[in-house]
């Protein structure tokens, strides 16, 4: 398997912490985001969304991370990142879902830039950035707190797919220096989580690629 992915995607960084999870040693590949890399060739023939993360296996090339991850749990079941119920499985993608559907894609980088682009000063641009990290991060401490089913982790006391997402959102809300005191079921979880070396080593300061 090969991950092309970049220090600082946080969609690279579920995927990172899904393999580590299920110890797969994945040779990796960089693609500099800042640089536009994943905008021309050889990236943008393997993924023509030009995003990263992509997954090369078997001679196929999967996108998107939750897919990429979904591929991960079905093909190396332990540990498992979705509950047996259907309803537990309705919770975590709902929970992960939040992340990458709601908040991620409104503050990916060519959003940013395209707002840049259109004038916008950077102190707005990180408005608008601090703006849907607040309402997304809202949403998931009022669905996290208080709910039985939360536990040490998303969903009861085993890592799980939104666990995955939460902890690159966190992290990421973090480098644009987001306020997370009103988040505390948020943050308690991402302590957990962090505390685990599969998520701490995907860390993006642990990357071959890391930049300051
Ligand atoms: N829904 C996609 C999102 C992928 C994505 O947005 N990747 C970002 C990095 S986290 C990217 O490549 N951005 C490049 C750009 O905005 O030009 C996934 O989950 O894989």
């Amino acid at each position: 398997m090969k991950l092309h992915g970049y220090f600082r995607s946080s969609a690279a960084f579920r995927v990172r912490i899904a393999l580590n999870l299920k110890g797969i040693e994945a040779e990796q590949a960089f693609v500099h985001l800042r640089k536009g890399e994943q905008k021309a060739a050889p990236f943008a023939g393997l993924n023509p969304h030009k995003l990263v993360p992509a997954l090369e296996v078997d001679g196929r090339v999967l996108t998107q991370s939750l897919a990429i991850v979904e591929y991960l749990d079905e093909t190396h079941p332990e540990p498992p990142l979705l509950p047996g119920d259907p309803l537990g499985r309705a919770r975590v993608r709902s929970l992960a879902l939040a992340v990458a559907c709601d908040i991620h894609p409104l503050n990916n980088l060519r959003v940013l830039q395209r707002l840049k682009a259109m004038g916008h000063s950077q102190a707005e641009v990180d408005g608008w950035y601090r703006h849907w990290i607040a309402e997304g991060l809202d949403g998931l401490e009022a669905q996290l707190a208080g709910d039985p089913q939360t536990g040490r982790f998303c969903h009861g006391n085993a890592v799980s797919l939104a666990d995955v997402c939460l902890v690159p959102q966190m992290t990421n809300a973090r480098r644009f220096d987001c306020d997370l005191s009103g988040y505390p079921t948020l943050r308690r979880i991402e302590e957990a989580c962090l505390a685990i070396p599969a998520f701490a080593d995907a860390l993006p300061e642990h990357q071959p690629d890391a930049e300051a």
